[in-house]
């Protein structure tokens, strides 16, 4: 059953027929990430609008996308050893709006709410408050990845969620360190590429 499971897999991962999944590049540890395994913790640097300076050069009009380093809508997934310390450096990148970041569960694009709140952040993981820090500022969000699953790194701001301000959070036993997916399939090619 295995050895038929095995042949089969690299098939039909070959010619896409595996229902629901979308196509995904190799893990890697972009700049921003940094492991520290001996401790069991990461750091990462996270800023929200990363691109928005990039979309105005390049289409001279204010981009509708929101982004965290450059990602959104769940275009990349960040994956982190279960047990690890989380320790984010978050900045407000926008030339104009408030944005947070909140580790929530996953929601299909039908239920996000109209905003979040401090309840919906897991373990409370969540900068404060919720309706977002002003442009420039920085938070510093810590926190225990301490149950495996999958969940969001989103902002808590009024309509942010629903406009895709979110990025995949994954929690993952056996991870020997944390790392960043981007989702291939979700990212148009005609946008700048997100955070190395
Ligand atoms: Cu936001």
């Amino acid at each position: 059953m295995l050895a038929r499971f095995a042949r089969l897999a690299p098939i039909a991962v070959t010619l896409g027929l595996l229902p629901g999944v979308v196509e995904a590049g190799e893990p890697f540890v972009p700049s921003w990430i940094k492991n520290d395994p001996t401790a069991k913790s990461v750091a990462m640097e996270i800023v929200a609008d990363w691109n928005q300076v990039a979309r105005y050069a390049k289409d001279n009009i204010r981009t509708d996308i929101i982004d965290f380093n450059g990602y959104w809508g769940g275009n990349l997934t960040i994956m982190v050893p279960t047990g690890w310390s989380v320790n984010i450096e978050f900045f407000n990148g926008s030339l104009s709006f408030r944005h947070s970041l909140m580790v929530t569960r996953v929601y299909a694009q039908a239920e996000m709410p109209v905003k979040l709140e401090a309840k919906d952040a897991i373990w409370g993981a969540y900068t404060d408050p919720p309706e977002g820090i002003y442009t420039n500022e920085r938070r510093q969000l810590t926190f225990v990845a301490q149950q495996s699953g999958n969940y969001f790194l989103a902002c808590a701001r009024q309509t942010h969620l629903m406009d895709g301000h979110w990025i995949g959070f994954e929690v993952r036993d056996g991870l020997e360190r944390a790392v960043a997916v981007v989702h291939e399939g979700k990212f148009p090619p005609e946008q700048p590429p997100g955070r190395p």
